[in-house]
């Protein structure tokens, strides 16, 4: 396991996710030996570029990761239950993207700028997994204000971009916009109603509990991420018609006292995070700003008058980027660097 080049695997490499891995990887320089492109079926005889050479996708199979060092998965969830342990038992490392593996308790659910200590713990199972994309850029933000202050209760509500459901969603809401505006029917199929125009307080499928399962994973993985079971987290999640950028409208109560010119003090020291936060010049995160930054913006942050130690902040992020495949290229670099 000494080299200086690593060959690695990307699982999903035509979607959405896996062309911002692929293209992650060559802007950041990370030290590919042999990289090698997998989707379905339905990508066969596609081809795509990486430093200036096409690379032709190749079809998911149990002999694909051979000679692989690195897998970053990013298909939909029952392909990475399926690959993943196949390409551990190849000799991988799986970094994956769906929410299948994050909430095993042997498996770390990692966030590079939180948690990074957890990846060492790759080691149990060959598998780390990505946190969901609305889940990264709230840790983000908190973390600084959780350690300084500690947070007791986080209520969320995400206005999440239609990138989060794929590229057909993507087509959706543009066909929807284009059609509407021209007085003509409009199609629903990556959402159950009509996008465009509207918001859908529905992401991902209903859980008996009355919650989505979009909001749960914001409670369960937070609460992993950090490592603490006590932190009280509700969720609401909602889909609304913007193509990049998932924006957070988070309250929170913390134990201890903190003005809100403290936290930007923190928040502006804090990795991974950008402070944009200037009322006075209506300066505050914007979702079409946020798209193609590496950074978790983060504005409108003042003290919740209506009770002892809260907080309001609107946080922003690229949810393809930071959300999905920057936080797993992070997590890839921290690997090699620390634990390879
Ligand atoms: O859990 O549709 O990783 O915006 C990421 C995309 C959940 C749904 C996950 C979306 C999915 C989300």
């Amino acid at each position: 396991m000494s080299s200086d080049k690593f060959n690695v695997a990307v699982v999903g490499a035509t979607g959405l996710v896996g062309q911002e891995i692929v293209s992650i990887l060559e802007e950041r320089s990370f030290p590919v030996g042999n990289l090698r492109l997998l989707a379905s079926e339905r990508s066969a005889g596609t081809s795509m570029e990486f430093k200036g050479q096409n690379y032709d996708v190749e079809i998911l199979c149990e002999d694909s990761f051979k000679d692989i060092d690195i897998g970053l998965f990013s298909p939909g969830g029952s392909v990475s239950a399926k690959y993943a342990p196949m390409a551990v038992d190849a000799g991988a490392v799986v970094i994956d993207n769906t929410s299948h593996f994050r909430m095993d308790p042997d498996i770390p659910l990692v966030v590079p700028e939180v948690n990074p200590e957890e990846i060492a713990r790759f080691k149990n199972k060959g598998i780390i997994a990505n946190p969901n994309c609305s889940t990264i850029q709230m840790v983000v933000a908190l973390k600084p204000i959780y350690d300084e202050v500690g947070i007791k209760r986080i209520i969320v509500s995400t206005y999440q971009a239609v990138s989060g459901a794929g590229k057909d969603a993507i087509d959706e809401l543009h066909d929807q916009t284009v059609a509407i505006l021209n007085q003509q029917a409009v199609d629903c199929n990556a959402f159950p109603y009509q996008i465009a125009f509207n918001c859908l307080p529905q992401i991902d499928s209903f859980l008996e509990n009355g919650y989505t399962k979009e909001e749960m994973k914001m409670v369960n993985e937070t609460r992993k991420i950090f490592g603490d079971d006590s932190i009280k987290v509700t969720a609401t999640t909602v889909r609304v018609p913007v193509f990049f950028g998932h924006s957070e409208s988070i309250n929170i109560e913390t134990e201890d006292k903190i003005t809100a010119d403290e936290v930007k003090k923190l928040l502006s020291n804090a990795p991974g995070v950008q402070v944009v936060d200037d009322t006075k010049a209506l300066f505050y995160p914007l979702a079409i700003e946020s798209a193609g930054r590496d950074a978790v913006m983060v504005g409108r942050i003042r003290e919740d008058e209506s009770i002892d130690k809260g907080l309001n902040l609107w946080v922003v992020a690229d949810n393809v980027r930071k959300g999905a495949a920057l936080n797993a290229v992070q997590i890839a670099e921290t690997l090699i660097k620390e634990h390879w």
